[in-house]
């Protein structure tokens, strides 16, 4: 396996609206992520990936770019970027990019001159079609953000696709401008010195040229098939790394919805000449009662059984990344480990134990390193993210399902989890902002918190530290090869990784409840490299406590 810098990087993820404030606006913005950088140096990780800082009316926070080549107003200005990334780079910390080329903003100047009229030069940057009818969309395709994909557009009486929200307009990537347009904008950022592209929704950028109806899934039509990993898409990848990436010295990941294992291996071959690696969602998978919404935890078994195929499938022919939550998804130690106060701290570090042991570049969602939780939301009017508040109207507010039967679906699932402020310390608003934030602070502050943490030597936040400095010393936690054991058990996720003659056996129990763990015999009297307690032992048969996790080390 070929040996390069982002297989052995660890990325931490900022969603710059909440880390860090440094005006009083409430907003975190590039200024506060600058104020910060000494504590992500000290924690240790090796890449930022910013969520999009791009000029944006914000309907999606950010995902909806109306210039590509500015920063958003409350952000900063491009100058204070400079600044960003050359105090960044003075610290050895790459910058990864978010790239959102699947859709604009409708705000962004090409959409305002596509809508004008049938012949305008831009028309074609973005994908109309007649409706039906006068009343009725070209396909039953839903979007993720609740309602039709499509869009009325009273200047030509036509329709837009938005497979997001009505103000994210899909660009038409076979308009071979369009696909010149966005590389000659990614260039001019390679040119700045960026270090990379987290490439949002890039599996979606090649749609089935007919748009046909999709299969009724909850109340729309499902546009996967015809919209997801379609047909032109690793043609346009190819392209994207010629023109662009193969030039310089990137970490290039995408973002990749409904991509298996197979695919994978193409996005992210070793010498596919597409991209370094992708997102899979197979393990915070989206198959709900209510489209994507549920309250159900997924059983340990079939976790394990998804990271167990991505960890085998790619071993040797493509880059796995390790992500257990990020701006769109709960709080990690919420869904897969347990926030209640006796164990929220035993089972962050377990949950960070199991996957930075993986194969893989792991990803470190601000706060994770914390053990921040979700938030307890009280009302539908808590919410700030487009998809939640969507969600309640199309689903509640409709009457398809009652109050009481989606609001735990919400509080389990909405992206607002992970979008309130970065716990810095335990003064008002948790040290984000003097002034008010845009959205509130976890009330669970005063104790969860960056001063503390770094503060005290046995904190989730050091044993991140720990973990990250460890992979730097420690080859065979990047390049081992995977194997699990104990697969059908509900209460352990144990697996060992293999390099050489070196072996690690990596132990964690999911389970709140004592459990008897044999030790494997091969593994009997062996080194602990780490672990989250004084371990239960390192041979025989051992009595493992609620969430422990312990890696032995048999050189
Ligand atoms: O997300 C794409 C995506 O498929 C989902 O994770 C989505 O956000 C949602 O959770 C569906 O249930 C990316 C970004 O990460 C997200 O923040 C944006 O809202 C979205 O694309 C549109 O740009
Ligand atoms: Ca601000």
């Amino acid at each position: 396996m070929n040996r390069t810098w982002w297989k052995e990087a660890v990325i931490y993820q900022i969603y710059p609206r909440s880390f860090m404030d440094s005006n009083g606006d409430g907003i975190g913005d590039l200024q506060g992520i600058i104020s910060r950088l000494d504590y992500l140096k000290y924690l240790g990780i090796d890449v930022i990936w910013m969520s999009p800082v791009y000029k944006s009316p914000n309907d999606d926070n950010g995902y909806d770019i109306s210039d590509y080549q500015a920063i958003m107003d409350e952000f900063g200005t491009m100058e204070d970027f400079d600044e960003l990334l050359s105090a960044a780079h003075e610290r050895g910390i790459k910058i990864v990019m978010d790239l959102v080329v699947n859709h604009t903003s409708d705000e962004h100047r090409w959409f305002v001159e596509s809508r004008r009229s049938t012949d305008n030069p831009y028309r074609d940057y973005y994908i109309w079609r007649e409706g039906k009818d006068d009343q009725t969309p070209p396909n039953n395709w839903g979007s993720c953000f609740s309602g039709s994909a499509w869009q009325y557009d009273e200047a030509t009486s036509m329709y837009y696709l938005h497979l997001f929200s009505k103000k994210q307009p899909d660009l038409n990537w076979d308009n071979p401008k369009v696909r010149q347009e966005v590389f000659d904008m990614m260039t001019w950022w390679c040119d700045k010195g960026i270090d990379g592209f987290r490439m949002d929704v890039i599996s979606m950028i090649s749609k089935v040229k007919e748009l046909p109806d999709g299969q009724v899934k909850g109340l729309y039509g499902d546009y996967g098939p015809y919209a997801v990993n379609g047909p032109n898409v690793h043609k346009y990848l190819q392209e994207m790394n010629e023109k662009v990436l193969s030039k310089y010295d990137l970490m290039t990941v995408g973002e990749t919805p409904e991509v298996t294992t197979e695919l994978a291996r193409q996005y992210a071959g070793e010498d596919t000449h597409e991209l370094n690696m992708v997102f899979q969602f197979e393990h915070v998978g989206s198959n709900g009662k209510y489209a994507k919404w549920t309250d159900e935890k997924m059983p340990l078994t079939t976790l394990k059984k998804i990271l167990t195929r991505w960890q085998t499938e790619l071993y040797g022919k493509a880059w796995n990344s390790l992500f257990w939550d990020n701006h769109d998804q709960p709080r990690a130690v919420s869904r897969f480990g347990d926030d209640r106060p006796q164990y929220r701290e035993t089972s962050a570090k377990m949950l960070a134990t199991c996957l930075h042991m993986m194969q893989g570049s792991p990803y470190v969602y601000q706060g994770e390193e914390l053990g921040m939780t979700n938030y307890p939301f009280q009302s539908p009017s808590d919410f700030r993210d487009i998809e939640s508040i969507n969600a309640y109207k199309e689903w509640c507010e409709s009457g398809i399902v009652s109050h009481e039967e989606f609001w735990p679906c919400l509080l389990w699932l909405s992206r607002d989890n992970a979008r309130t402020p970065m716990q810095w310390d335990d003064s008002e608003h948790s040290g984000f902002t003097t002034g008010t934030p845009w959205i509130t602070v976890n009330p669970n502050y005063k104790e969860i918190n960056a001063k503390a943490e770094t503060a005290d030597p046995n904190s989730v936040f050091h044993y991140y530290k720990k973990l990250i400095a460890l992979r730097k010393q420690t080859p065979i936690m990047v390049y081992g090869k995977y194997e699990p054991l104990f697969e059908d058990s509900e209460d352990w996720f144990v697996y060992t990784r293999t390099l050489d003659s070196e072996k690690l056996l990596v132990v964690c129990s999911f389970t709140d409840q004592e459990t008897e763990f044999t030790i494997p015999e091969e593994f009997a009297g062996t080194d602990v490299l780490i672990s989250n307690m004084e371990p239960a032992g390192n041979q025989g048969t051992v009595t493992l406590r609620p969430y422990e996790a312990f890696v032995l080390w048999k050189k």
